[in-house]
Order: structure tokens, then sequence, then C-alpha cells
């Protein structure tokens, strides 16, 4: 397809077209304060802004998304490094997939790239999907491993998805749960939704693990969710993905 030839190409000039989006992710407790998500964005010449939706998956395939995944942790690290010399306790969160982690050398890349960008181990935190860890092989284990022994924070991704095993949460202990929007949607609808949601986040709580309530998109919803009392909170309502600059302006200088 010509969108891979495209990355391809983008991978091998500099990663031109590629560039790094943050959501702000708000905490209810300033002790907590976390900082941004940080997600992939790709503009190709021939087709205008593509959707991550599309271009991961080939960068996956591809085995791209090693070289892009490693452009990625260098740009969001000098950011974070930038906002915390005004934001000391800032947090970046990054996405690694499956094909990243199933990689042996992805811990030497995350810990090479936090080195050269002067990050203290608190400041990162790695987003894995639920889905992502059903499929766990031995080097996935291994990941999950060493980055506990390095103590780089865990964050588990798209919860609610379908895929959830409570199994998971005694054994990994993320640092944080990340509920997925499409359950944040159902549960500001639906009161028994609700109640399940309300249910799990004491849970959660009661197991020491932070919660992380994506989607959040509007006062109405976000006058529901705050009962709930999640450390942290992401969605339209606070501020979309956008780039550096404007993040800075929105969320880092006006403060
Ligand atoms: O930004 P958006 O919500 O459209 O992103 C969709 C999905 O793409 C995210 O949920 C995430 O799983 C994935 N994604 C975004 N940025 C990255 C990245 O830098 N690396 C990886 N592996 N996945 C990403
Ligand atoms: O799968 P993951 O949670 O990593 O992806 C986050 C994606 O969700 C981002 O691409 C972002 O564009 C999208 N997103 C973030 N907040 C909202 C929201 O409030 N509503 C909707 N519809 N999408 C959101
Ligand atoms: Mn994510
Ligand atoms: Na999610």
């Amino acid at each position: 397809r010509e969108i891979t030839q495209e990355l391809r190409e983008a991978v091998n000039n500099g990663f031109r077209g590629f560039r790094a989006f943050y959501q702000p992710v708000f905490a209810e407790d300033k002790k907590v304060s976390y900082g941004a998500e940080a997600l992939m964005r790709f503009t190709s010449e021939r087709f205008g802004m593509v959707s991550p939706a599309e271009f991961i998956p080939i960068l996956e395939e591809t085995g791209l998304i090693i070289p892009a995944g490693r452009w990625m942790m260098r740009e969001v690290m000098g950011k974070c490094s930038e906002i915390r010399k005004v934001i000391p306790e800032f947090r970046v969160s990054i996405n690694i997939s499956q094909v990243q982690a199933s990689k042996s050398d992805v811990i030497q890349d995350i810990s090479g790239e936090m080195k050269r960008a002067g990050l203290p181990l608190e400041a990162l935190i790695v987003e894995l999907t639920e889905s992502d860890l059903l499929e766990q092989n031995i080097n996935e284990k291994h990941f999950l491993t060493e980055l506990k022994r390095m103590g780089i924070s865990l964050a588990l991704d798209d919860f609610g998805t379908g895929y959830s095993n409570f199994h998971y949460l005694s054994e990994l202990k993320p640092e944080i749960i990340k509920i997925d929007r499409s359950f944040t949607a159902k549960a500001v609808a639906d009161e028994q939704e609700y109640y399940l949601l309300n249910q799990f986040c004491t849970m959660t709580h009661n197991l020491d693990m932070k919660i992380c309530i994506e989607g959040v998109e509007n006062a109405q919803e976000w006058l529901k969710i705050r009962k709930l009392r999640p450390e942290f909170t992401q969605g339209y309502f606070w501020g979309k993905p956008c780039g550096y600059e404007e993040f800075m302006r929105k969320f880092i200088e006006r403060k």
C-alpha cells in the first residue's frame, strides 16, 4: 500500500511527517499530579493527517514501530525534560505496543533515551494495553519485570474493553489503571454501568492502585465522574491532544 511506502520513506528520511502530540492528564489531588499522554501522529504528503488507528498497525506489521517508537521516546522525553523545568513533578506516559515489548532491547532504548534527556525514572509511565498483555510471551514478561526492577511505572491501558481479567491486577500491580473511554461513555449514560465502575474504582483503590478515567468529554460527565474519586482524568473536557507548542501555551505557561 502507498501509505506503507510513505511510512518507510519517512522513517528513512529523519522521521519527516512524524509528530508527537500531548494530551493533558489532570490530577484531582495535586500531590499525585501527573502530566500528559504522548500520542504519535503522522501526516502523509499525499493523504494528509492519517489516523493512528490506520498507521500504528502498519508500523507494527512492518516492524517500523521499533525505529518510530525510538524516535518518539527521544522526542517526548526531551520535551518532558523541558516541561519539568517549569513543573518539576510533570510526568509523561508513552504507549508501548506488544511488538515493541517483545523486542528484548526496548528496555535499553527506554533507559538510554531517559539518560540522554536527563529524566529521572519517576518521570515516565509506560502504557500497555490489557489485550497486549493477554498475548504475553517470555520477552514481554522480561520487559515487565525489568520495568519494575528499574522503577518505571506501568499503566494498564484500555481497561474495560472486553479483555478485563482481574488476575492481571494482582499479578502486575500497575501503578495506574486507565479506564477506556468506551467504558466511561457507558458509565455516564447507564446507572448499572456507573455502579460497576464505582465498585471497580473502590476495588482498585483497595489494592493500592490509581485510576485514570479517560474520555471525559463535558462538564456534565465530569460531575458524575469526579464522584468516583479517580486520581486522574483525561478527555476532551480538559483538552484534546495537541502539538508541543500549543500544549505549552494552553497548559504549562498559563499556570
Ligand atoms: O491518538 P489516538 O487516540 O487516535 O491514538 C489511538 C491509539 O494509537 C492509542 O490508543 C495508542 O494505543 C496508539 N498509539 C498512539 N501513539 C502511539 C505510540 O507512540 N506508540 C504506540 N505503540 N502506539 C501509539
Ligand atoms: O487508546 P489510548 O487511550 O492510548 O488512546 C487515546 C486516544 O483517545 C487519543 O488518540 C485521543 O485522541 C482519544 N481521546 C482522548 N480523549 C478523548 C475524549 O474525551 N473523547 C474521545 N472521543 N476521544 C478521546
Ligand atoms: Mn494510551
Ligand atoms: Na485507553
